[in-house]
């Protein structure tokens, strides 16, 4: 059987519990004994690593790179984090471009495909992950790789009037085509990409996504959505709603009602919006006043970026603003901790929460509503409040849909999850859940690798 590599800009530290971030987590449910799993170590070096120190464990290879602090500056904090992550959420006003971050964006890349190629065999299947390794094909292509190349892009994609504001990004459009498949999240984002090669480099594309490149070769754009596995974090939060923490959770709450937001620490994921809707909710639905309060966990991320630690004194302050203003002496609406929490502790703390709040101002896909919901008694489950701007929200229509950009909606929305039925709430998560098995990480990596798979025999017939 071929042997698959995944490449992502981190590799996890294997053994040790998930960090907060998407990927890792849904590829960690899939990864058989035989990967290799390559990327950036996540240290910083004197010096760039030209070959990868590769660890076993558990029967997949994890071969790791360092990179030195220029290199980091350029690659991550720069080129992948403030321009292509901004852009690629809808927030141009965010966007910093600059000639030498992409020259070190190109160059990271370069150096990967040097490392990464002699480890290669002739029939691996090589599967590359998300926005900071757009060139890697490319530069596999000119050391002579022949293997078929799969991408995914697990943020959204904008349209091609926003995406011609990134300079030299018809460039990056020829990157992305030299993939054989490249996956999306929802078909809204495999559209906008599509449209975005038609009208800017001139590649035709038809309507099911087969893109015809440059000497009559064929790339494919497929919707292949990510996902959990959601019968293990069910027993996980099954579990841990049983734990010393959880306890101390409902003990704390003295009878009342709980809201959770659980994110990682970053402007798309609109955090200041939702504390606004529930300054709203508590000034508009004064009846819930010390009756629910919202635990807000949001992970750190991106330190070096100077957007973030802006979010984190935004954050800070509205937390204080919103206690000083509706909290009592003996309770407070907002609990908000800017730090991170152990997933089997958040698992149960989903578990217990009656409504979790999703609301991102833009996400390829959004797992915390994936967990939220499957996290849930279905005999007594909770209510899912979800932003329409999360790829998600494509196929969950049986959550509380709502306009990121409205606190007033938010807020009512959130009114309605106090009030709802019991019966409204099982048949809502009913449907939802049914959802969560087609939308499985084991269904992800399947249509993806099989669309790869495809790819690999075309090749070897060519
Ligand atoms: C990207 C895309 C896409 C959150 N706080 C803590 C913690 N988390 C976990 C959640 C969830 C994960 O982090 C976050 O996943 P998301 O999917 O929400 O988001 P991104 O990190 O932005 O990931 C996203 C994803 O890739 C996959 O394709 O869905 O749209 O942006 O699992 O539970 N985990 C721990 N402590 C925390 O405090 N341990």
């Amino acid at each position: 059987m071929a042997r698959l590599v995944i490449v992502s800009n981190r590799v996890p530290t294997p053994s040790k519990a998930a960090r907060a971030g998407g990927l890792a987590i849904a590829l960690k449910d899939a990864i058989q004994p035989g990967t290799l799993w390559f990327g950036w170590s996540g240290h910083q070096a004197p010096q760039t690593s030209s070959e990868a120190k590769i660890t076993n464990f558990e029967g997949v290879d994890y071969a790791t790179i360092d990179l030195k602090q220029e290199d980091y500056q350029n690659f991550y904090v720069g080129f992948a984090n403030s321009t292509l992550w901004p852009l690629l959420h809808f927030r141009l006003g965010l966007m910093e471009f600059r000639r030498e971050n992409l020259e070190g964006y190109r160059s990271v890349n370069e150096i990967f495909a040097k490392v990464l190629a002699p480890l290669l065999r002739p029939d691996d299947i090589i599967w590359v992950h998300d926005y900071h390794l757009i060139p890697l094909a490319d530069e596999l292509r000119r050391l002579g790789v022949k293997n078929a190349l799969g991408f995914f892009l697990h943020i959204p994609f904008v349209p091609s009037s926003m995406f011609a504001a990134l300079p030299r990004g018809e460039d990056l459009l020829h990157d992305f085509c030299a993939y054989d498949v490249v996956g999306f999240q929802t078909e809204e984002h495999r559209h906008d990409f599509l449209d975005s090669v038609r009208r800017i480099i001139d590649f035709p594309a038809d309507n099911d996504g087969v893109i015809t490149a440059c000497n009559g070769r064929k790339v494919r754009a497929v919707v292949t959505p990510i996902g959990i596995d959601s019968g293990a974090f069910r027993s996980q939060a099954i579990q841990a709603a049983k734990s010393r923490n959880t306890r101390r959770l409902t003990e704390s709450l003295v009878g009342r009602k709980l809201m959770i937001g659980a994110d990682r620490l970053d402007y798309s994921k609109g955090l200041p919006n939702r504390f606004e809707a529930f300054n709203r909710f508590l000034e508009r639905f004064p009846q819930h006043k010390n009756a629910v309060s919202f635990l807000q966990i949001a992970a750190p991320s991106r330190e070096d970026v100077s957007e973030y630690a802006a979010l984190r004194h935004q954050l800070n302050r509205l937390a204080g603003d919103i206690n000083g203003r509706h909290g009592a002496f003996d309770w407070v609406p907002l609990r908000y901790m800017s730090q991170s929490l152990a997933r089997s502790t958040l698992a149960g703390f989903y578990r217990f929460a009656q409504i979790g709040v999703v609301t991102p101002l833009r996400d390829g896909m959004n797992l915390v509503a994936h967990e939220y919901v499957a996290a849930q008694d279905p005999e007594d489950p909770g209510v899912l409040i979800l932003s329409n701007f999360a790829g998600v929200a494509a196929y969950f229509e049986e959550a509380l849909i709502v306009n990121p950009y409205d606190p007033d909606e938010i807020a009512e929305a959130m009114h309605e999850a106090m009030v709802m039925s019991k019966e409204e709430r099982q048949s809502r998560h009913k449907r939802l859940f049914e959802k969560l098995q087609t939308l499985s990480a084991q269904a992800y990596c399947d249509q993806f690798l099989k669309a790869l798979s495809g790819a690999q025999l075309t090749r070897a017939a060519a």
